[in-house]
């Protein structure tokens, strides 16, 4: 552990010279990163020798938890057999094809074939060209347009950027590539009407492609991409009416369907993918983050076979693929994470016991004078932070008081991340009822604090 002096220059250096991901440099060089040394279990340190419960699994990725011995000595071991090979020109080895073999197993029942990359953006922009390839290979290569919705994050890649739906990323450096339309997102708290019952809404929010379909000619139309939760949008559980609608307008149009699982895939839902909670039948899963729970970056495309098969039949092959696109190391210690989840039931331990525990431990903050309204979905949760709780009226300047928020559990050694003023909360699969007791009465204090911040802005 480093003590105060490093400390200190460990951030200094980190403002001089370290460019951090989505984030505002100026504030650094004022405040100086926060330093994590280590991880264990479901807690990290900082270099301040600070225990911290770590509610975000690192980013939506850390399923398993942290210091898990057997992936290091996986890892160790296949960097010393073989640390690398590429899967280009006719080659393949042990690794990827036996993940491959596992992924297929576990998805959906058509979806059999994995193209791999190393993030999720990397696997969005594979998805946005195997679909418009696919219909190249179909002879219809006017269906180029991918509709997804506002709010979605699909990656920060041109492509992946520019199929997400965030106007602030939309906004700064790229022209939004074409042939991507956004329509509205389920979003029921935010969203609906006055009076709209969340299935009204549902169905409403789901017709919004059917609208966009006819609005941009469905003969032109290649796809529709969705999350089946958003998650940097805010965890956004759709109603339940939601997803059958949305697939039967899928299917009506005869679109393919990527579904972008990278943060829902392996678990959060109590199921291996979200499509099979939900029922819904995807051409493509996207996937990431917790394949590995992020011990080394790996993603990929798992392909339905209607696209498998047209890759097949044709000869000129997809002239497409990474570097590291199933690199050895990562797919072991991918291979030996997923068989870490099957030993210790964490996938179903989500529908039987840490599922119904967060979504308890949410429900007792309901009537907490801040709280618009707490909600969660398997491992998956979020609280919404308002001046006026009977209607629904935010505070001014959208990510003030979820900054605050934020900062208070911090302080108090608890992570949860702020979407403007939506807190939302995604625990390793790990978590016991220790942890979920811990973290209740933290967000408690926590809401508290910032109650007092802001007490002034608040509805009569
Ligand atoms: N799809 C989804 C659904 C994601 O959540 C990506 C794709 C892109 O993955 P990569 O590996 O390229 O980052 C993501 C990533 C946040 C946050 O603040 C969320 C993500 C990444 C960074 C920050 O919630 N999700």
């Amino acid at each position: 552990m480093t003590n105060r002096y490093q400390t200190t220059q460990l951030r200094e250096l980190d403002a001089l010279h370290h460019l951090h991901p989505f984030t505002d440099h100026s504030s650094l060089r004022t405040g100086g990163a926060r330093v994590i040394v280590r991880g264990e279990g479901p807690y990290i340190w900082d270099s301040e020798g600070k225990r911290i419960l770590d509610g975000m699994s690192g980013l939506w990725t850390a399923n398993v938890g942290y210091g898990r011995k057997e992936l290091a000595e996986v890892a160790y071991a296949q960097m010393l057999e073989l640390p690398f090979y590429n899967t280009f020109f006719g080659t393949t080895h042990p690794p990827v094809v036996r993940l491959s073999r596992t992924l297929a197993e576990l998805a959906p029942d058509n979806l059999n074939q994995v193209f791999y990359g190393s993030s999720g953006s990397e696997a969005n922009d594979t998805a946005i060209r195997l679909i418009r390839h696919y219909w190249m290979l179909k002879g219809e290569p006017k269906r180029r347009i991918i509709i997804s919705r506002k709010n979605a994050y699909h990656g920060s890649t041109i492509a992946a950027g520019s199929m997400g739906g965030m106007s602030h990323v939309h906004a700064h450096s790229y022209p939004v590539y074409e042939g991507f339309r956004h329509i509205i997102d389920p979003y029921w708290y935010g969203e609906s009407e006055d009076g709209e019952s969340p299935e009204a809404f549902g169905i409403r929010a789901a017709r919004a492609l059917e609208d966009e379909i006819l609005a941009v000619g469905a003969e032109n139309v290649a796809a529709f991409a969705g999350e089946p939760v958003q998650g940097a949008g805010g965890v956004k559980i759709p109603p339940e009416s939601y997803w059958p609608e949305l697939q039967r307008i899928v299917d009506k149009y005869g679109i393919l369907f990527l579904a972008d699982e990278v943060i829902t895939g392996f678990g959060r839902l109590g199921t291996w993918f979200a499509s099979q909670h939900y029922g819904i039948k995807p051409d493509l899963i996207t996937f990431a983050k917790a394949v590995t729970s992020g011990y080394v970056p790996l993603s990929g495309v798992i392909v339905g076979d209607k696209i498998g098969d047209a890759l097949m039949a044709h000869p000129d092959g997809f002239h497409h693929g990474y570097t590291f696109s199933g690199h050895p190391v990562a797919c072991a210690v991918a291979l030996k994470n997923l068989e870490i989840m099957e030993q210790e039931r964490l996938v179903p331990r989500v529908k039987e016991v840490t599922g119904p525990a967060l979504a308890k431990m949410l429900a007792k903050f309901k009537d907490h004078p801040l709280v618009g309204e707490a909600r969660s979905i398997g491992v998956l949760g979020a609280i919404e932070l308002v001046a006026d709780k009977r209607t629904r009226r935010r505070f001014a300047e959208p990510g003030r008081v979820g900054l605050i928020c934020r900062d208070h559990f911090f302080r108090e050694g608890f992570i949860m991340r702020h979407v403007f003023d939506t807190m939302v909360t995604a625990p390793p699969l790990i978590w016991t009822q220790e942890q979920f007791d811990e973290a209740e009465v933290v967000i408690g204090r926590v809401l508290d604090l910032t109650l007092n911040d802001v007490a002034g802005e608040l509805a009569a």
